[in-house]
This record gives C-alpha cells, sequence and structure tokens, in this order.
C-alpha cells in the first residue's frame, strides 16, 4: 500500500475514467502471480506448460493481428513538432490527450484495473528510476514481474516520491454476461502507442503485445529516459552489455547497438570458441550509462529479464538464452507440442507430430506458414541465465571500455574497424543500417539505416540525439577514458552470397581484437575509413577454412566507399539543419581521405 498523494489520486482519476469493476494493487509476491496465471488459464487466455519439463512455465498465444510493436501508430507528443523529428510520427499533446481521454472512456468496464509499481534499475539507488502502469492486463503483468522489479518493495522505495505515470489498457471492455476472448485488443486503427517526453507521462491503449503493452522498456526505458538522459546529460540507449575475460583474466565490458535481426541477444550471451576467453551478460536490449566518479562511463541493465525472439534460438546458436528460458518463463506466439512443451523453427529438433500453431491449428506443412510466429518471444528472468554477470545488479554500473555499432552489410563494411576518436565514433554510428530486401524497404533492395540503432525508439529528434552524443564526448571529465567505438559486420558476403565469416562463438576472436585495441595494441593500422586489423591480427587458428576470406572481410574498397557516401548523403539529408557540423565534417574528410586513396 502507498500514501503517496499523486499516485493515490492519479490511480482515482484513471479508475473513474476507466470505470474497471475493481481495483487491485500489485505486490509482486510469488502468491499473487500464481493467482494471476490460475486466472488467464482459468478463462482461456494461458496454458501451463508440461511442469516436467518446464516448470512454472506458461504459453499465450496473441491475437493475429497484436503480434509485434506498431511503429505507425507510436507517436511523440512534444508541444512543437519539430522536436519530435523527421523519423518520429507527432501529434499534438493535447490533441493526443483528448482523443485517447475518449477512447479510455469505459474502456476496462467488467476488467480488473491492476496497479503496478516497477522500477527501471536495481531497486533504492540514484540511476534507477520507479514507473507506475496501471493496466487491464494479466499477461502485461505476468509478464512486467519478470522484466522489471516490481511489487510493494517498489512502493515503500517510493515513498512520497516521484513516478513516470504509464496508463494501458488492451481498449475491449466488457458487456455484463459478455464471454472474454482469449487475447483482448482493439483493432488497428484504434491502437495508440504515445508519449508526452516533456511531463514523462506514457499513454498505451489497443495493443497487449510486448513494446507496446509492457511499457517499462522501449516506452519508458528508451523513449521517456532518452528525454531525461538528454535533459540531465547521460545516455538511454538500444544497447546489450557483456562482460568479456581474456585468458590472462583481465575483464573488460562492452557495449553495442544493432538493429533488429542481428543477433544482439546472441552476441550478449555468446561462448567463446577460443579456449581462455570467458562472456557474461549484463544484459541484451538496454544500456542507461553515465560518468562516474573516475570519469569513466559506466552502464547498468534497468531491465529485470529478457524478453527474446524464440525462433532460431537454439542449443547451437544460443544454449545460454535457451537455458535462461527452462522454467518461470512466458512464451508468446511459439508453437506447442502436444507433450506440453513449445516449439519453434531453429530450436533445434524436428517439430514433434501434433504440433500446434501460434494460430491455435494443427499443423500443416503444405501450409508454407510456419508454426511459431517470427516475433514469438520468451519472457525469462535474467537471473536464470547461466552467464548473468556477477555485476548484472551492481548499481554502480559496469565501465564501458568500448561501444560497438553493426548491421548486416553483405559488402562495403569491414568485419571490424575501430573510429579515430569520439566525434567519429558518434558519426560511425550514425550512419550503422541493414542490408534488407526490396520487399521490406518498398522499392528496391538497399540499406535501411537505423542510427544507433535507435530510430523506433529516441524520443525526440534525432539532430538532437546526434548533438547530444557529440556533447557527452565534449563534455567528458577525462577524454582519455572515454571508450573506443567500433564498427562490426559478421554478415559480409562473398560474390555468390556466401558468409565469409562464421559469426557467433567465433565472434570471439573480433572481440579479442577489440579488447586488445582498448589497451592501445599495436595491432592496428591506419585506412581512410578508420583502424581495420593488420594483417594477421585477427586470430584465425583452428579457422583455416576461412583463412582466404580474412582479405576480403578486411579490405577497404575505395568505388565501393564512395557508393556508400552518396548513400550516408541522402540520409543525413533527413536531419535538415539539425544535423551537428561535427558530422557533415566527419562526412567531408572521410570523402576527402577516401579521395586521396
Ligand atoms: O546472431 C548471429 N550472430 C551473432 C552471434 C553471436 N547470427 C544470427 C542473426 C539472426 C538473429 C548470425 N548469422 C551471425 C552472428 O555472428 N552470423 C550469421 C551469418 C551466418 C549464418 C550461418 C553460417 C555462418 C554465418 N553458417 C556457417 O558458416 C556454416
Ligand atoms: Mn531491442
Amino acid at each position: 500500500m502507498t500514501r503517496n498523494e499523486k499516485l493515490l489520486s492519479w490511480v482515482k482519476e484513471w479508475a473513474d475514467l476507466c470505470e474497471p469493476e475493481s481495483i487491485h494493487w500489485c505486490d509482486g509476491s510469488e502468491e499473487e502471480n500464481r493467482i494471476l496465471l490460475d486466472t488467464a488459464v482459468k478463462n482461456g487466455s494461458a496454458i501451463k506448460l508440461n511442469s516436467a519439463k518446464r516448470p512454472e512455465c506458461y504459453y499465450f498465444q496473441s491475437d493475429p493481428s497484436d503480434v509485434a510493436r506498431v511503429e505507425n501508430r507510436t507517436f511523440i507528443c512534444s508541444e512543437k513538432e519539430e522536436d519530435a523529428g523527421p523519423t518520429n510520427n507527432w501529434q499534438d499533446p493535447h490533441k493526443m490527450k483528448k482523443t485517447l481521454r475518449s477512447l479510455y472512456r469505459g474502456c476496462m468496464k467488467g476488467r480488473i484495473m491492476y496497479i503496478i509499481p516497477f522500477s527501471m534499475g536495481p531497486l533504492g539507488f540514484d540511476i534507477s528510476h520507479i514507473g507506475v502502469e496501471i493496466t487491464d492486463s494479466i499477461y502485461v503483468v505476468t509478464n512486467m514481474r519478470i522484466m522489471t522489479r516490481m511489487g510493494q518493495a517498489v512502493l515503500d522505495e517510493l515513498g512520497d516520491g516521484d513516478f513516470v505515470p504509464c496508463i494501458h489498457s488492451v481498449g475491449a471492455p466488457l458487456k455484463p454476461g459478455e464471454k472474454d476472448r482469449p487475447w483482448p485488443c482493439a483493432p488497428m486503427e484504434k491502437k495508440y502507442i504515445t508519449h508526452f517526453p516533456e511531463t514523462n507521462e506514457i499513454w498505451s491503449f489497443g495493443s497487449g503485445y510486448g513494446g507496446n503493452a509492457l511499457l517499462g522498456k522501449k516506452c519508458f526505458a528508451l523513449r521517456i529516459a532518452s528525454n531525461m538522459a538528454r535533459r540531465e546529460g547521460w545516455l538511454a540507449e538500444h544497447m546489450l552489455i557483456m562482460g568479456v575475460t581474456n585468458p590472462k583474466g583481465q575483464k573488460k565490458y562492452f557495449a553495442a547497438a544493432f538493429p533488429s535481426a542481428c543477433g544482439k541477444t546472441n552476441l550478449a550471451m555468446l561462448i567463446p570458441t577460443i579456449p581462455g576467453w570467458k562472456v557474461e551478460c549484463v544484459g541484451d536490449d538496454i544500456a542507461w550509462m553515465k560518468f562516474g566518479a573516475d570519469g569513466r562511463l559506466y552502464a547498468i541493465n534497468p531491465e529485470y529479464g529478457f524478453f527474446g525472439v524464440a525462433p532460431y534460438t537454439s542449443m547451437e546458436t544460443n544454449p545460454n538464452a535457451l537455458l535462461s528460458c527452462r522454467a518461470n518463463t512466458i512464451f508468446t506466439n511459439t508453437a506447442l507440442a502436444p507433450d506440453g512443451d513449445i516449439w519453434w523453427e531453429g530450436i533445434g529438433y524436428d517439430m514433434p507430430d501434433g504440433t500446434i500453431t501460434w494460430t491455435n491449428e494443427k499443423y500443416d506443412p503444405s501450409s508454407g506458414k510456419p508454426a511459431a510466429n517470427p516475433n514469438a518471444r520468451f519472457t525469462a528472468p535474467a537471473s536464470q541465465c547461466p552467464v548473468i554477470d556477477s555485476d548484472w545488479e551492481n548499481p554502480a554500473g559496469v565501465p564501458i571500455s568500448a561501444i560497438l555499432f553493426g548491421g548486416r552489410r553483405p559488402n562495403t563494411l569491414p568485419l571490424v574497424y575501430e573510429s579515430f576518436d569520439w566525434n567519429h565514433g558518434v558519426f560511425i554510428g550514425s550512419i550503422a543500417g541493414s542490408e534488407v530486401t526490396a520487399a521490406a524497404i518498398g522499392l528496391k533492395a538497399g540499406v535501411r539505416r537505423d542510427p544507433f540503432a535507435m530510430l523506433p525508439f529516441c524520443g525526440y529528434h534525432m539532430g538532437d540525439y546526434f548533438k547530444h552524443w557529440i556533447k557527452i564526448g565534449k563534455d567528458a571529465p577525462d577524454k582519455t577514458k572515454l571508450p573506443k567505438i567500433f564498427n562490426v559486420n559478421w554478415f559480409r558476403k562473398d560474390a555468390e552470397g556466401k558468409y565469409l565469416w562464421p559469426g557467433y562463438g567465433e565472434n570471439i576472436r573480433v572481440l579479442e581484437w577489440i579488447f586488445d585495441r582498448t589497451e592501445n595494441a599495436d595491432v592496428a593500422k591506419k585506412t581512410p575509413i578508420g583502424y581495420l586489423p593488420k594483417e594477421d591480427a585477427i586470430d584465425i587458428q583452428g579457422l583455416e577454412e576461412i583463412k582466404n576470406n580474412l582479405s576480403e572481410l578486411i579490405k577497404v574498397d575505395k568505388s565501393e566507399w564512395l557508393t556508400e557516401l552518396e548513400l550516408v548523403k541522402t540520409h543525413y539529408k533527413v536531419f535538415g539543419n539539425k544535423l551537428p557540423s561535427e558530422l557533415s565534417q566527419q562526412l567531408e574528410e572521410l570523402c576527402t581521405r577516401l579521395n586521396n586513396l
């Protein structure tokens, strides 16, 4: 319970508007969790999985119309349109609130309103932030309990302090006696994921899925927190955090940002193939970073669990992720095996006979459709990761030695390169992106830019965001202690379209080079695009089959890069006069260096 006046009156205001049948304040206890999940099973929303195979695990199927984040229904509602920038949907905050209030009116009829107090970051520390989410979805409560520190302890910590109010409804009121659907939600045109960055508020309506509904994650820890971070001089980033230990026992931490479908979770818990090296996981999605008293940049993972893509997670690709979801995990939109276990494409073994698809039909191989939705998820406690870092809950964070950017680039970008300095590193982050197929991009196949992997998650103008990164470097307490910045590309292909680099656990060979560069080891050569590995500087012992690929993997092709520069110019035009002069200067200097090659 709480005596927080702001919280009590805020809950009353929303209860009056939404008209729920009752209000439940979540204490976060195990008993409460069990009762909620039992209720979900009884009303047909969830299935309890086979306890012998998956103890305390539950399976949900979403509505087929509600399977992913909806970027075209996601809004940044700043007072001025310019502050949201060209890469966000904007609407006037007062207008948006008016529209939404009419949708929220009576929207929880026949449902229970749950109040979820949650902390992003370890409870009770300066760097952490408290939010309270109001929701009418049991799925949201039980997922938030895995993804955040949640419950009465948060209210105790909050006292009469301030919190980020997050309001969520699936937008499907029940008439008296009406039978509920397994996954209630509103039609697409009534879905709204809205952010009010100037008042730190989140209003979400109509979707029950992932980032649309678990408001601590993308909405709070990235879109709202990126605004807080800009105002307060820190960084809220879409980055994994990993600890890397070399055979001498020296340990360093790296943060890394990649667009979707590049294997961020796989990298965060990678199992090195070179003996003596160790990788440990601090987080797989979000990093909040601030300078410490010693002048180094420190990162925390504000989350408490993993909300990972299930398909193609296997004992081959990511054993640590699979082991993280051996118990106490919620599975959404995977397939369901007849023995009460889950199954998905790429899980590493054949589909058992009698498997049920995510749309609750018997699997039909002739349909040509996968049994699991490609965006099927596991929600697993981070504490269950076999390689969770011993400092993953350290409120002081972990010191970051290197920041990695990357993407899927079949050509042009080498396996790895290092920036000349901070501003050049910001340039590299600003031009990050993945090559996608023609269908995905609308016109022709090409590079879809996703600067800092933040395009869908930056809660303000991306040009101002670049400026903020430049300023962080300029204002650093000790510039010699700034992390070094790198770009990696595991996805380079040869002329036949074959991958040149084996990836996965073998990526430790690249991490080794990065590790050594953070100690200024003499293993790099200067090129027009940055520092690249010297010949033989990437250890490929035991990987003789790709020996002949190395020169292709670490080359700089002048004509490819001149093409790239033209694409970057087009990409930069979007930001208009908000593009920092430091970045247009980086582009010019790169052009000059290439032309002198
Ligand atoms: O996650 C990936 N990583 C990072 C791992 C720590 N993936 C999967 C991306 C989709 C989520 C990769 N895919 C990686 C990678 O490093 N590399 C590739 C491309 C690739 C795929 C298959 C092979 C090689 C490279 N197979 C063979 O070499 C046999
Ligand atoms: Mn993410």
